[in-house]
């Protein structure tokens, strides 16, 4: 295998992190990014979160895939390179391989052990494709290494994670992706807007996977930053903003609680929130409109027959 993310102008430095973290959680409303959910830990209770039935937009996404497989793998075409944004365990990825036949895959996500050893499995079962991975936090800046094939690039970025994003941050994402396809293109899954009983249930199941998935999150700081959260003192809490058209997560203080670290602290009061993701919903339109901002000028869109979930591939 051979491995980028050992490059140093990649690599991820914890350093980098600790006063990202410190100025959201010293914020008047306090905040943690989402991309500190993905953990070790966190990554499983993600992927087990995809396994419940009341978390819709896996398997809609997946359904769409199957559907239109033939029609999606025509108009991307065969032989380019597959750059799969937030691989997590690159599942997604490998049912395209059959169908549109990379000659390259470059696997990225911000938790690097998860997505390493997802990549060892990968690499002995399809011997004809080129392997990499990267370990790289994409939310600020994506720049693919100039090693990897500069022929057509195919970015790969499934499951509406896009929606994490505001819509400036999306759009710069986008531009910065629609300026190193190289004549490829961008197939990109997007959450729709849908009644707020089949969101709350998605976003708070009975098997309260999502609470732990959200609640690691103070675990997952605490190993960052030395601090002394106490999972046990907040709760899982999700709301819908209409107005934003988004499923908001945050953590609720159940007390009044001091958590420290070294050279800071921060009090909070019982009933006290942090917002740990924001998930955006689009409509067709407003998702189109958002690529077409981007400078995708043509867009290919599939949804399923309850029109929950849209796969589009932008050129
Ligand atoms: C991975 C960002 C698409 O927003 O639905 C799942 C993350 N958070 N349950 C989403 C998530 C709570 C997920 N994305």
């Amino acid at each position: 295998m051979q491995t980028l993310n050992t490059l140093e102008e990649f690599a991820i430095t914890s350093e980098d992190f600790n006063s990202e973290i410190e100025i959201g959680l010293l914020a008047k409303s306090a905040s943690i990014s989402p991309k500190f959910l993905y953990d070790p830990l966190g990554s499983h209770l993600f992927t087990a979160i995809t396994l419940l039935p009341e978390y819709y937009p896996t398997n809609t996404e997946k359904n769409i895939f199957t559907q239109y497989q033939a029609e999606i793998a025509n108009v991307i075409g065969v032989g380019g390179t597959l750059i799969d944004l937030g691989a997590g365990n690159c599942q997604k990825a490998e049912t395209l391989f059959d169908s549109i036949k990379p000659s390259n895959y470059l696997a990225i996500d911000f938790s690097v052990e998860y997505l390493q050893d997802a990549i060892k499995k990968l690499e002995g079962k399809y011997p004809h494709i080129q392997i990499r991975c990267i370990g790289m936090d994409f939310s600020k800046r994506l720049v693919i290494p100039s090693s990897v094939a500069p022929n057509e690039r195919i970015f790969f970025y499934p499951g509406s994670s896009i929606g994490n994003f505001l819509r400036s941050e999306a759009l710069q994402l986008l531009v910065q992706i629609k300026s190193q396809i190289n004549g490829g293109g961008l197939l990109l899954g997007a959450d729709l807007m849908k009644e707020d009983s089949v969101l709350m249930a998605a976003y708070d199941d009975p098997l309260k996977i999502t609470a732990a998935f959200n609640l690691n999150i103070l675990r997952s700081i605490n190993s960052h930053l030395d601090s002394n959260f106490k999972v046990s003192q907040f709760r899982h809490k999700v709301q819908i903003n209409h107005a934003k058209n988004r499923v908001e997560l945050y953590l609720e203080a159940l007390e009044d609680l001091t958590v420290s670290w070294p050279g800071n602290y921060k009090e909070f009061k019982r009933g006290e929130l942090i917002h740990t993701e924001n998930s955006h919903k689009y409509t067709t339109e407003s998702i189109k409109q958002l690529l077409n901002d981007a400078g995708f000028e043509k867009t290919q869109i599939w949804t399923d027959p309850k029109n929950y979930f849209a796969v589009i591939y932008a050129q």
